[in-house]
């Protein structure tokens, strides 16, 4: 593989960071995301409440005890995810090669704009990134993702640092096992048992005594240990769609019908969505005429969602825009794209409250349903 310019981009203190961007008054505060929300725990904290030893995942008790005069906020996650959004447009000016990491990383391959610039466009997404949003971001530049992700973290907040294949080793091999990816506390717990504690110790370690302790990831964090990553930037393709259409035995005349049969699509769309575990941005209607006449119309929805009564609204009223009445419809289809995966989006709790109670009806029955068949429940809609 040839010398890659791979950039690991990461909000610093991201949901405190928006708190006191928000409110000014938070500004050099001690401000504490988390809550009853986060299941009693951090979820962010401010560099200035860091101070105190507070960090994510630490119960909120344990935090107002270290920082008694600390301002604590459940936090408005889905503002939160307004922010993200806004950065990762800045983010697509520079390249359409972006694997985001939650809602606050992502990864991008500057490659062939790095020969040419230098760290002139990596500059420049910071610039744009305080300026039109006003949060500061920590950068890495290295030539793959694990030194980037790792370089990104060493000068927090707002850093910037540039790993080179030649001076990753002098850079790495001093740090504690920790920085490396995955290598949380137990594994470094069980890497101290052998004596190792450094990243240079990990990789002076023969990778056989690794693998009796860890199995197939010794050679992955020994890969790291000497610097070596292989991996691709995986951009989430925005091409991939869900989809469900239906030709109907007699056409459709009725709008009661093109309406029912319509929510029957959506229903079939949400479902998957939900199965694969993604939240769709847009929603595209199909209507095929008895003429064989076909128009598609498609519209984002308000929100990113995989609630089938949320994406039939929209798909019900982009279908009522067209003017349809006295012909007749040969068939019917509704895609959903612009497809993000609902783990970011559920594990920081982003989904408006009474969204999310929605969706957990609605996965509830989709057990059902894979338990006892598809048919075993259906949904009357009218
Ligand atoms: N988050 C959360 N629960 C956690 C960890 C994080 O809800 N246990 C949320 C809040 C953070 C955001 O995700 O603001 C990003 O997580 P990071 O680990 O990147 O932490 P920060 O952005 O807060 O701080 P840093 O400056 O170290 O990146
Ligand atoms: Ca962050």
């Amino acid at each position: 593989m040839g010398k890659r310019a791979i950039v690991h981009v990461d909000l610093d203190a991201f949901f405190a960071s928006v708190e006191q961007l928000e409110n000014p008054k938070l500004k050099g505060k001690p401000v504490i995301v988390g809550g009853p929300a986060n299941r009693g725990v951090v979820a962010a904290a401010s560099y200035e409440a860091r101070r105190f030893g507070l960090k994510a995942g630490m119960p909120i008790a344990k935090a107002r005890r270290l920082c008694p005069h600390g301002i604590f906020i459940s936090g408005n996650h889905y503002r939160y995810g307004q922010y993200s959004s806004q950065v990762r447009g800045i983010l697509s000016r520079y390249t359409s090669q972006i694997e985001p990491l939650g809602l606050d990383e992502a990864f991008l391959d500057l490659t062939g704009c790095q020969r040419l610039l230098g760290p002139a466009p990596v500059l420049k997404i910071k610039k744009q990134i305080f300026e039109e949003v006003g949060l500061t971001i920590s950068v890495g530049v290295a030539p793959n993702k694990f030194l980037a992700k790792l370089a990104s973290q060493l000068d927090k907040p707002d850093g910037f640092v540039v790993i080179t294949e030649e001076n990753a080793l002098q850079i790495i091999h001093p740090l504690p096992v920790s920085h490396i990816w995955g290598v949380g506390p137990r594994v470094t717990e069980e890497l101290d048992r052998l004596g190792i504690r450094t990243i240079g110790e990990l990789a002076r370690t023969p990778l056989a005594s690794l693998e009796a302790l860890l199995g197939s990831y010794a050679r992955t964090i020994h890969d790291f240990a000497w610097g070596k990553d292989e991996r691709k930037i995986r951009s989430p393709s925005l091409a991939k769609s869900i989809g469900a259409e239906r030709t109907f035995k007699e056409d459709i005349e009725r709008k009661s019908d093109a309406r029912h049969r319509l929510f029957q699509l959506t229903d079939k769309v949400g479902w998957r969505l939900r199965k694969e575990r993604y939240l769709a941005r847009f929603i595209t209607i199909k209507i095929r005429f008895s003429d064989f006449k076909t128009i598609t119309r498609r519209t984002s929805l308000a929100n990113p969602t995989d609630v089938s009564d949320l994406l039939f609204q929209t798909a019900w009223s982009l279908t009522e825009k067209v003017a349809w009445r006295g012909r007749r419809i040969r068939l019917l289809g509704v895609s959903a794209s612009g497809l993000l995966k609902t783990s970011y989006f559920e594990q920081l709790s982003l989904l408006e409250d009474s969204v999310d109670k929605k969706r957990r009806a609605l996965l509830a029955v989709d057990k059902i349903k894979e338990k006892y068949g598809r048919e075993s429940i259906s949904r009357g809609g009218r």
